[in-house]
């Protein structure tokens, strides 16, 4: 089965995010990868009106580093949404199943904690080919993904919003 292409949506369904505010955090481990999911998000954001100001950029070592540097954005800045982004690639040894998990369930616990959506913006692959594959090459750019998943979430809870 071919795998989806994560650049790949109906931009008709996405909602206006001129009035929305980004935090997005990412790994500096594997850079060339996560600077592409970084470059995708953000070209992504303001394709559908976010404001250049209104889309802010933080960085930390390694995805391990995720859920922290994003309760830190929930805590320090007015953001609605928070993005984190980051490659594991699987080495000999189990850290890749760790740092996976970690992340995975650091980032469902900021979601419910805060009432605000997290957006899991990490690549766990195989090997370097599939990680550059989901960031801008023949999968798309998982980048791209988060930034809409993201808009469509704060619009969600907008409309939830009592007026
Ligand atoms: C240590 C480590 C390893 C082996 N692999 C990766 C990886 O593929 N991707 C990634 O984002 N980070 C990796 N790290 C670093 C950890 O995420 C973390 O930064 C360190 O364990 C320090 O807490």
């Amino acid at each position: 089965m071919a795998t989806k292409d994560l650049s790949n949506y109906n931009a008709e369904l996405v909602p206006d995010a001129s009035e929305m505010i980004f935090g997005i955090v990412v790994a500096e481990w594997n850079p060339e990868i996560t600077n592409a999911l970084a470059q995708g998000a953000v070209n992504t954001l303001l394709k559908h009106g976010a404001k250049e100001n209104n889309v802010k950029l933080k960085y930390v070592p390694g995805s391990f580093e995720l859920p922290l540097g994003a309760q830190y954005f929930a805590e320090h800045e007015n953001v609605d949404a928070i993005i984190v982004l980051g490659c594991v690639i699987q080495g000999e040894t189990r850290h890749f199943d760790y740092i996976c998990s970690g992340v995975t369930q650091g980032i469902m616990e900021l979601n419910l904690k805060y009432n605000k959506p997290f957006i899991f913006g990490l690549l766990t692959t195989l090997n370097q080919q599939q990680a550059a594959d989901r960031a801008g090459g023949k999968h798309g750019n998982k980048g791209d993904e988060a930034a809409v998943t993201a808009i469509k979430m704060i619009d969600l809870k907008r409309s939830f919003a009592v007026r």
